[in-house]
């Protein structure tokens, strides 16, 4: 139950805690080309570092290593997505109609608290809560089939996204 409290919220079909980390990056990575993008949130926003501050752009056949680091004082509780908002009984966004990660094998990599680091396998990873301070690493490869599509990602924590925590994801 600890497990828990580590506030990585993630919906699962398929969850496999490595006990073992040896060859969980390395064999999935070999020989593709790897991209490696860090965003930074703070109240109210998620800034790509390094990058133009409107937009996330991502390229279809590559993997991508993404490090989300929370560097503001609140909880942040995210998701990427397409299609409609989900509202939910009270009339507030709680997410979308489609979900980035669904039937995306996506590998999480966790650190902090230190006690709880680790490692996720998940083919439906649809959110995560961020501690202040805390920082996770999203890993997956974007087949094809994402080419030229549209999505976002924003924030569920609430009245964040109605703040504005929110930015575009474009996929060529
Ligand atoms: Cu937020």
């Amino acid at each position: 139950m600890k497990a828990l409290k580590l506030a990585v919220l993630i919906t699962i079909l398929n969850i496999l805690f490595s006990g073992c980390s040896s060859g969980l990056d390395t064999e999935t990575l070999k020989g593709e080309h790897v991209e490696y993008l860090h965003i930074n949130l703070t109240e109210m926003s998620f800034s790509l570092v390094g990058h133009q501050k409107d937009s996330i752009h991502l390229e279809a056949e590559t993997t991508y290593r993404i490090t989300f680091e929370n560097k503001g004082f609140l909880v942040h509780k995210f998701k990427i997505g397409s299609g409609n908002l989900i509202m939910s009984n009270d009339g507030k966004p709680s997410g979308y109609t489609k979900n980035f990660f669904e039937g995306l094998n996506t590998f999480i990599n966790f650190d902090q608290p230190a006690q709880l680091n680790g490692k996720i396998e998940t083919n439906n990873l649809e959110a995560i809560e961020l501690q202040p301070g805390q920082t996770i690493e999203i890993i997956f490869s974007l087949p094809l089939s994402y080419k030229g599509k549209t999505f976002e990602l924003g924030c569920f924590s609430p009245g964040h996204y109605q703040l504005g925590m929110k930015i575009p994801i474009t996929v060529g």
